[in-house]
């Protein structure tokens, strides 16, 4: 069953200019970065029960994705893993669509082969590793059936 609640756009301008113009066009248009395809998550606010949209890089593998938390290696987690970690319950976009997937946070050797997988698709992932203090967090969705 798809998420409800209210959109509440996120302050970071480009990141939700992307978002929005791959939502609007069906993943038509601004479906890349820097050459490689990415998708819109759709998580529920911990605070606020809104829904918030975020682009990432896509990292598929056998219908799973992964969702690599990173923000460019800043010191601080971006918001939207620990909404996931309190609804796990997401949406994803991928191209034209748009799924519910299970988040489910990864350690130990599942964390290392989505890793892997996750650096070959974006490899600056490893030098964002290298730039913070805390250990990127990594998520793998999976599809939900009602
Ligand atoms: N970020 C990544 O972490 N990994 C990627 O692979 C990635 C790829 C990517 C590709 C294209 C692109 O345009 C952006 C990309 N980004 C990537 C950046 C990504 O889109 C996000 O901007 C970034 O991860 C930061 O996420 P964030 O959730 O911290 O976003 C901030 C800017 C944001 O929107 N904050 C909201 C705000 O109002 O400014 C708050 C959002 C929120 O969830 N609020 C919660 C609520 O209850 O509504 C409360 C949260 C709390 O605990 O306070």
């Amino acid at each position: 069953m798809p998420l409800t609640g209210e959109y509440k756009p996120s302050t970071s301008d480009w990141a939700r200019k992307q978002a929005e113009a791959f939502e609007a066009s069906n993943g038509e248009k601004a479906n890349t970065l820097r050459g490689v395809p990415i998708v819109v998550l759709t998580t529920v606010g911990a605070k606020t029960g809104a829904l918030r949209k975020t682009a990432l890089m896509r990292v598929e593998h056998a219908g799973r994705y992964a969702v690599v938390a990173s923000k460019g290696g800043a010191p601080d987690e971006p918001r939207w893993a620990e909404n996931m970690r309190r609804q796990p319950h997401v949406e994803l976009q991928d191209a034209d669509v748009k799924r519910d997937y299970i988040a489910r946070e990864l350690s130990g050797g599942e964390r290392t082969e989505w890793w892997a997988r996750a650096a070959e698709v974006w490899p600056d992932y490893d030098s964002y590793q290298l730039r913070t203090d805390r250990q990127i967090a990594i998520f793998v969705l999976e599809p939900h059936e009602d």
